[in-house]
């Protein structure tokens, strides 16, 4: 069975959406786009602070667009978190690295 695409949360107005998906395309990365607006009650359960954008892969939630580009764009930190597929484990590798 294929591994599930991840999914980009986005809105075609925001800016912050924009460098993400400009970073992911460029990169290559195969991904599932969702358009969400602020009152999407749905949206809340993803970013309970429901800016946009955010990035699920998996159990993985990243919802700052910097964070985004660093954790999927760089292949240092891309190799790092999949190897440590989990937030509490990249946390404490980042904290003792
Ligand atoms: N630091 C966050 C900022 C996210 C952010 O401010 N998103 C804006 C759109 S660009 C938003 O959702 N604003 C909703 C609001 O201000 O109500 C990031 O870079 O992702």
């Amino acid at each position: 069975m294929a591994a599930a695409k991840p999914i980009l949360y986005s809105a075609w107005i925001s800016s912050c959406s924009f460098r993400v998906r400009i970073a992911l395309n460029l990169k290559g990365v195969d991904y599932e786009y969702r358009a969400v607006t602020r009152t999407d009650p749905d949206y809340e359960n993803i970013n309970p602070i429901k800016y946009v954008p955010a990035f699920v892969d998996g159990d993985f939630v990243v919802s700052d667009s910097l964070a985004i580009i660093l954790v999927r764009c760089s292949s240092v930190i891309f190799f790092i978190y999949r190897h440590l597929n989990s937030i509490d484990k990249l946390l404490a590798f980042c904290l003792v690295s």
